[in-house]
């Protein structure tokens, strides 16, 4: 389905906001039911966050190793096959990997780590490294992040997460995350990874220091690389969380402004399959009335969640299966525990 064409116009997409949100729900959700009907999906998914020690400075991330988080950690390769062992034997299909910019941890020993975990549980998906811990090792290795893609697709990596993509405005992102991997080349790395065959995700932070301006041109340059690459799966919109961290915000968005923000996702981005209401960041009761405004994903189990829970959202236990089908039938929906490429696991 194409985007409606005076949407192209960031002016005209901007007037979206204006809507009142039961028609700009109705809208959202008209595309949704199009495409999913009440199906709400879910996986069952563990995250594995080598290490916090980070040599980047985010100013919105509380994970990292920092003067408000003091606890500096790096997992050996055994500790991660430890905890991928655990994982799946508690039920998890996919192991969500990703950590901080960590010198100690360098190509190499991610590459031995996903051939290690493929070879013990070859028929996990790993879903690992964002486009800026990619680029990160491509810089301290000394090699193309088109190289580390082809590494990590030799090693088993089979897609690729959303994070790292913040906010593509340049001026907010040089301010948010200086030094972080900048937009063009996010983009250009997930393209190279779409050319191999492969599949990933984006995301966008919001809710921080950014305007609505901001979001419409962050959706819209995600709109035009879909149309030339095609391989995203699912768009995040991840609600920034405010604790023990660095950025100093005066208004956090309201319920009505991330619903809004959610079903203009879904409008702006009718190429991209999926939309997910990150339960992680949205809290289970916002994810699942977002439902109802364009998203049509809501994560998964998680298991032990470190990247939103260190700035205060309630995830750092995960959610039980039980839980989330649950949360989801008692909304109406239909629960459908997916695989990592949407492909239907349970339907319940
Ligand atoms: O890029 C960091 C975000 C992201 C905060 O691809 C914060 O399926 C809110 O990308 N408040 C990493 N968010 C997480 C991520 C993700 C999560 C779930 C599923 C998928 C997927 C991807 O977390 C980072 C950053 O944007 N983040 N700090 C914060 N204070």
């Amino acid at each position: 389905m194409n985007i409606h064409s005076d949407f192209l116009n960031p002016k005209e997409a901007l007037k979206l906001y204006d809507l009142d949100i039961f028609t700009l729900g109705k809208m959202a959700d008209t595309i949704r039911q199009k495409y999913f009907g009440k199906k709400v999906f879910f996986n069952s998914n563990a995250h594995i966050n080598p290490t916090n020690e980070c040599s980047d400075f985010c100013r919105f991330c509380g994970f990292s190793v920092h003067r408000k988080n003091p606890n500096p950690y790096t997992l050996s390769k055994e500790e991660v096959l430890i905890r991928a062992k655990k994982a799946i034997h508690l039920g998890a299909l996919e192991l969500h990997i990703v950590g901080a910019h960590n010198p100690k941890l360098n190509l190499k020993w991610y590459l031995e780590v996903f051939e290690a975990l493929k070879q013990a549980f070859p028929s996990i998906h790993l879903k690992a490294l964002t486009a800026a811990e990619v680029n990160y090792l491509a810089k301290i290795t000394g090699i193309t992040y088109q190289e580390v893609l082809e590494s990590m697709a030799k090693a088993g990596v089979d897609s690729m997460p959303g994070g790292g993509a913040e906010i593509f405005d340049e001026k907010i992102r040089e301010y948010i995350c200086k030094g972080k991997v900048d937009s063009k080349t996010w983009l250009a790395t997930h393209s190279f990874w779409h050319s191999l065959g492969k599949k990933s995700n984006a995301t966008m932070l919001f809710g921080h220091i950014e305007s609505r301006e901001h979001r419409i041109d962050h959706l819209l340059r995600l709109y035009h690389q879909q149309e030339d690459s095609g391989g995203f799966n699912a768009f995040i919109p991840l609600v920034y969380q405010k604790e023990n961290n660095f950025l100093q915000v005066k208004d956090f968005p309201s319920g009505q402004e991330i619903l809004k923000t959610i079903a203009i996702a879904r409008i702006l981005l009718p190429n991209i399959p999926h939309i997910k209401a990150y339960w992680a960041t949205l809290g289970i009761n916002l994810a699942i009335v977002a439902q109802e405004f364009g998203a049509d994903d809501i994560d998964g189990t998680i298991q032990k969640e470190a990247i939103q829970s260190a700035s205060g959202s309630k995830s750092a236990n995960g959610i039980l299966k039980d839980e989330l089908v649950a949360q989801i039938i008692n909304a109406g929906f239909i629960a459908v525990e997916r695989d990592s490429l949407y492909n239907e696991v349970k339907v319940y």
